[in-house]
């Protein structure tokens, strides 16, 4: 039975300033269309520059004034986005109060994914149960073929359930859900040795002031050498990450694709009946969708190893990141 009881601070007042949930939105979405078309537009000057400085082009009189149309478009897109990232926010962002929500005595539940996994789950297992913060650890078996739901149990897994729906957002989803049961905070993470038991502390000290914590691969210093965070996943991560924050202000993010996260129960029941991705793109939805729900979500450095086993995600091949990518990307302009 848990002890932790939540010592309550009075519930943040509405500013009077605060714009509506629906002015949020919108303006939102009108700040990510605004970055994205100054974004096309700058690339496509760029192109009509070349195309003026190095050809004969540069003599037609039809190609000038396209390209000085181009040129005002994107000096005027690149002001309306620039209007909207540094000055519209702070009238929407309603200046609300920080807080501390004392953590103690509550009661850590670690779900584990895994699929395949009979190299690594073992060794996170032992990981996660080391740990004293942590009170239950659940391993979410995505129906493997392998060893992993016994060399799981043998580790000493307070659970091991099989979840028969394939996908990584299923594997997810599933491991959020048997870990919120008589839980205060769950804690989702893979099985494949990638993160450390040792993070669990620092997401629960950040946990206090916010409702979700994700985990950022971004920071060099805490990552090995050989990681799948390498030239194109760490780059590509990071700027996808500040896509979405041209559509939702105030949270800093630098990783769209980091499954270790810690989000307290109460927040994870609200979160739960929009989670609906099965797919490899379920780590921003989740994040998304809290977004959405005006969560306070806070995105912390965990450190980073190259994975025991064999990736089935992302860091397999290019050419399923890019998918996996577009997929993101999608749902950043459906929000
Ligand atoms: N990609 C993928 N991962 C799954 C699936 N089911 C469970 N998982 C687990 O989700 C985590 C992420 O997959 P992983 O292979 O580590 O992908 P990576 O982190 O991109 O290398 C691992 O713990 C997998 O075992 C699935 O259907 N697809
Ligand atoms: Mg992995």
């Amino acid at each position: 039975m848990s002890v932790y009881k939540e010592t309550h601070l009075p519930r943040p007042v509405r500013h009077p300033r605060a714009a509506s949930a629906g002015t949020v939105k919108w303006v939102g979405r009108f700040t990510l269309w605004s970055t994205t078309c100054a974004l096309f537009l700058i690339v496509v000057s760029g192109i009509t520059a070349l195309l003026w400085a190095l050809t004969p082009l540069a003599q037609a009189p039809t190609f000038v004034t396209i390209h000085r149309l181009t040129l005002t478009a994107t000096f005027l897109a690149a002001a309306v986005a620039f209007a909207n990232l540094f000055f519209v926010h702070r009238w929407l962002v309603p200046p609300r109060n920080a807080f501390y929500r004392s953590l103690e005595g509550a009661r850590v539940h670690v779900g584990l994914t895994a699929w395949n996994d009979q190299e690594s789950i073992g060794l996170a297992v032992r990981e996660f149960k080391a740990c004293p913060d942590v009170h239950r650890v659940i391993v979410v078996d995505n129906n493997s073929s392998d060893a992993t739901a016994r060399i799981a149990a043998e580790a000493g897994a307070d659970e091991v359930v099989i979840e028969t729906i394939p996908g990584y957002g299923s594997c997810c989803m599933r491991a959020l859900a048997e870990a919120a049961q008589d839980a205060d905070v769950i804690i989702l993470c893979e099985g494949d040795m990638t993160f450390s038991a040792r993070d669990v502390k620092k997401f629960l000290a950040y946990l206090e002031n916010c409702d979700l914590v994700l985990g950022t691969r971004a920071t060099q210093e805490l990552r090995d050498h050989d990681t799948q965070m390498d030239w194109l996943l760490n780059p590509g991560n990071q700027i996808v990450a500040k896509l979405v924050q041209t559509r939702f202000w105030g949270t800093r993010l630098t990783d769209m694709g980091c499954t270790y996260r810690a989000i307290r129960v109460e927040a994870y029941r609200r979160l739960k009946g929009h989670l609906r991705v099965r797919g490899s793109h379920f780590s921003p939805h989740m994040f998304i969708e809290a977004l959405k729900m005006a969560m306070r979500v806070i995105e912390i450095p965990v450190f980073f190893r190259a994975r025991i086993g064999d990736s089935k995600g992302v860091g397999s091949n290019k050419i399923k990141a890019a998918r996996v990518a577009l997929k993101m990307i999608g749902l950043i302009y459906k929000a």
